[in-house]
């Protein structure tokens, strides 16, 4: 993945023209296109294959399960040609380690999400957040998913892996946080999804994080 704006687009539309309509219209905006269970249960798992012709694929799958069924997710995730997976840390090290073992052969990367960004990512997830961010160094991911809702636990987290690992952020814009303290905080990319899909000019809402982000590196130098 290529730092250029530092925006990921979550695209959670669930109908396949609109999907490939709105990657190609935000495409020279976004460095990446996540794709999750809404798109890929509504339209199949080959919709990563024709958005991979716009921008590389970070798979949301959120992995979560015993190691050989994690692999066996990895291993349809890559096939089908995303460059990247999200997996679960919670599962423990033995369920990531399958991740990344799956995703070394691919030469692909994996992200653990080391807490969430919703009100309820604070109940459970987040007392084991720095736990999970730690393991998932010491188990060579390449990154970590981590909350732009909450820019105080992303730049904990970043204390934690160093400059290691990436940090990816979601919760930006419809959940509350906003893209450049999620960046001054250590996140590498935000994740937007509705304020960009569900804008009336996708492009341009697109365009207008990219600036923001772009105000707030030129500012740190
Ligand atoms: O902690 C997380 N929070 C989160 O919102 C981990 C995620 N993977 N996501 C995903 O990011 C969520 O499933 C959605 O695809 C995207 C955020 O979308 P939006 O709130 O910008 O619409």
């Amino acid at each position: 993945m290529e730092r250029k704006t530092r925006i990921i687009l979550a695209l959670d539309v669930s109908d396949r023209e609109e999907a490939l309509k709105i990657a190609e219209d935000v495409s020279e905006f976004v460095d990446a296109i996540k794709v999750g269970y809404p798109l890929v249960l509504a339209t199949g798992l080959e919709i990563i294959r024709e958005l991979a012709e716009f921008a590389p694929i970070i798979a949301d799958f959120k992995v979560a399960d015993i190691p050989n069924t994690n692999r066996l997710i990895c291993e349809q995730v890559f096939e089908v040609g995303a460059d990247a997976v999200i997996v679960q840390g919670f599962t423990g090290r033995d369920s990531l380690d399958a991740c990344i073992e799956v995703a070394s052969e691919y030469r692909k990367d994996v992200f653990v999400v080391s807490e969430m960004s919703h009100p309820g990512g604070a109940e459970f997830l987040q007392p084991v957040g720095e736990a999970i961010a730690r393991m998932a160094a010491e188990a060579g991911a390449s990154g970590l998913v981590a909350p732009a809702t909450r820019p105080e636990r992303v730049k904990k987290i970043r204390e934690i892996v160093g400059d290691k690992l990436t940090i990816i952020s979601p919760g930006v814009g419809a959940q509350g946080g906003r893209a450049s303290n999620a960046i001054a905080a250590g996140a590498d990319w935000v994740i937007v999804g509705r304020s960009i899909y569900k804008a009336e000019l996708p492009k341009k809402a697109a365009s207008e994080i990219a600036a923001e982000i772009e105000a707030e590196l030129r500012r740190e130098g």
